[in-house]
């Protein structure tokens, strides 16, 4: 859309980088690290930090927003892009729908159609420094044209589905798809 203006409505814009999760921080080094796959894809994957560190890396600037109406903008990510994390596991045409699982028990559903695009990567660093654990590293994707909720922190496994299956918050009010320029908040 030609005229979406870049603060969606109903968000308030902060410098700050608000820190919210379930209350569960899970400490994970580089070194433990590892990142799976399963599902409706050709190639499953079983990587560990180097495996990561070795894809081709990018640098992406973006604006986030968090339905608890706060937005910032400008946050630069480091890490693999969305588009290369795809030509490797490869979605069988089937594959409609992901599905995000964390170390601290969270899910959350995403659309294939939203995760394949330019602006969305599988990110390591915020800013220059590796992701905090507060903010969920080691790794945690970034999609920015969704509300926050849908980048899951601390991320270790994520499956590929024919049929959605709605996530931790979905499943407890939060609307399924969160497009914050149609002020998709709640069920
Ligand atoms: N693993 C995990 N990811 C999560 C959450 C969580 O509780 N656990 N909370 C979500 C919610 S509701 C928001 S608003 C953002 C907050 O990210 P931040 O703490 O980096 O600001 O993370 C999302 N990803
Ligand atoms: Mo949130």
């Amino acid at each position: 859309m030609a005229d979406k203006p870049r603060l969606p409505p109903g968000q308030t814009l902060t410098a700050k980088f608000p820190i919210l999760d379930l209350g569960i921080q899970p400490a994970i080094t580089p070194k433990e690290y590892r990142l799976t796959t399963s599902g409706l894809i050709e190639n499953p994957i079983d990587w560990g930090w180097d495996d990561f560190q070795a894809q081709p890396q990018i640098n992406l600037t973006t604006d986030i927003h968090c339905v608890t109406t706060w937005s910032r903008y400008d946050n630069d990510w480091s890490g693999i892009s969305a588009k290369h994390f795809l030509s490797i596991v490869q979605p069988k045409p089937a594959a409609k729908f992901m599905i995000f699982h964390s170390h601290d028990g969270y899910t959350t559903n995403v659309p294939l159609t939203a995760f394949d695009d330019e602006d969305v990567v599988l990110a390591h660093s915020w800013n220059g420094q590796p992701i905090s654990r507060e903010h969920g590293g080691p790794v945690r994707p970034i999609i920015p044209k969704l509300y926050l909720w849908k980048s899951a922190k601390w991320v270790k496994h994520i499956t590929f589905l024919e049929d959605d299956v709605p996530g931790y918050w979905e499943v407890r009010g939060y609307h399924n798809n969160g497009d914050p320029w149609k002020e998709e908040r709640f069920g």
